[in-house]
Formats: C-alpha cells, structure tokens, sequence
C-alpha cells in the first residue's frame, strides 16, 4: 500500500462536535497536528478563504503536506488511521467493526446533520427562537432514544466494552453539544455512562477544559 500524504495541519472549530471528533481521535492517537482555529460563531465558515478551501463550508478540513484538502470528519478520521495506526479507531474483527461503524453513523449521518449550527439558525430565523429551541430538542431527543437503544446492546464503559473507539469520538463530542445546547441525556442512561467514561481518558482533555462534566 501507498504511503499516505502526511496530514501538516487541521482546521477546526475545537467546540464544534464533528470537530472533536478528529481532534480528540488524534489526541487519543497521541498525533500533535497544528491547528488552525475556525470560529464558527464569528461565521468565519463563510469567508471567503474558508469558501475556497472548502465549498460546503464546513469544518473540520484537514489540510496535507501536498497542498490537498481533504473534508468530511469520518472521511478524515479513516485517513488519520490510515497515517497513525497507534491506537487503532476500528477493530479488526468485521462484525465488531460494522457494529461501531453503524453508530458512528447514526451520529454523523442522522443526528448531526438534522441539529447543525446551521440548520439551527434557519430555523429559528424563519419560524422564531421557540421553534429552534423545540427544533434542536425534539432531534436531540430522538437522536438520544435510538443511541440509547442501541447501546443497550453491548456492555459499558465505553460505546462497545471497555476500550475506547471510532464510536466514542462520535458519541461524546455529540452528548458534549446536546449539553452545551441544554438537552443533556438522563443521568444513569447509558450514554451518560459513555460520556462520563470518555471525560475520564485522556483522549477527551478538551471536552474537559471546554467544560465537559459528568451528567
Ligand atoms: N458531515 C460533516 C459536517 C461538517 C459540519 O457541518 N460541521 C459543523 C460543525 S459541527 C459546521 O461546520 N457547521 C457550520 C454551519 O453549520 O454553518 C462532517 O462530518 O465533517
């Protein structure tokens, strides 16, 4: 196989939940890249150098060594696996590794993309702040019901056993944003257990500093 193009930096927003899904991979990895911060709040996504780099105005973008761009965190997230096999994201085992693919993309491709910053504005800018707030809570709480139900299946701490892996840096970025946007999960459920397990490793330092606490 190819050598893979070295990843030379990410640009990111580091309290953006598809964000730290890479970030927190990497400090799992033990991988210090350099980050270009990205403040979505202040609309930087929408300048014009951002539009450049990446037409979907998104981030993260992980930017490599021969002046390509490569964006779409789960795309990224299997690059970086790619490049640092330390710690790896997926087990071997193909049924263990389709279980932790099916709720990484329940998160990346169900829940994200229904309660994203942007889907939020326009919502509450066109039908009001109490459409968007009742918005982001009923995707929350069904988002919450199938992950819950889920996860149900398959012992804790973490996502699936007891190590770490691809699910948690999708799952525990994504608890993180429901409780910053007050639709934390109930204490005692299993993604709370999931949350708190990730906050006390390493890998989730900057959920952390960000603020992240036990639910
Ligand atoms: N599916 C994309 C989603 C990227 C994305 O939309 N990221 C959010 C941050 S969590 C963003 O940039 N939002 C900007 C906006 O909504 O304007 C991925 O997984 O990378």
């Amino acid at each position: 196989m190819r050598t893979p193009t070295s990843p030379v930096a990410i640009v990111a927003d580091p309290l953006s939940s598809a964000c730290l899904r890479v970030l927190c991979a990497l400090d799992h990895k033990g991988v210090d890249l350099p980050l270009r911060p990205l403040k979505l709040r202040e609309r930087e996504q929408h300048g014009p150098q951002h539009r450049d780099l990446n037409p979907a105005l998104g981030v993260p973008v992980l930017l490599l060594e021969n002046g390509e761009a490569i964006m779409q965190s789960m795309a990224i997230l299997e690059y970086l696996e790619a490049c640092y096999p330390q710690m790896p994201l997926v087990p071997a085992d193909p049924l263990q590794a389709a279980r932790v693919r099916s709720l990484c993309h329940l998160v990346a491709c169900d829940i994200h993309p229904l309660t994203n910053m942007r889907v939020r504005d326009r919502v509450a800018t066109a039908w009001g702040e109490a459409a968007g707030r009742d918005w982001v809570q009923h995707w929350f709480g069904e988002g919450q019901a199938a992950l819950e139900g889920w996860l149900a299946h398959w012992s804790g701490p973490h996502c699936i056993g007891d190590s770490l892996g691809l699910a948690d840096f999708l799952v525990v970025p994504a608890v993180f944003t429901m409780v910053r946007l007050n639709c934390a999960p109930a204490s005692g459920t299993r993604l709370a257990e999931v949350f708190n397990a990730g906050l006390r490793t390493p890998a989730f330092r900057r959920i952390v500093a960000a603020g992240g606490r036990d639910i």
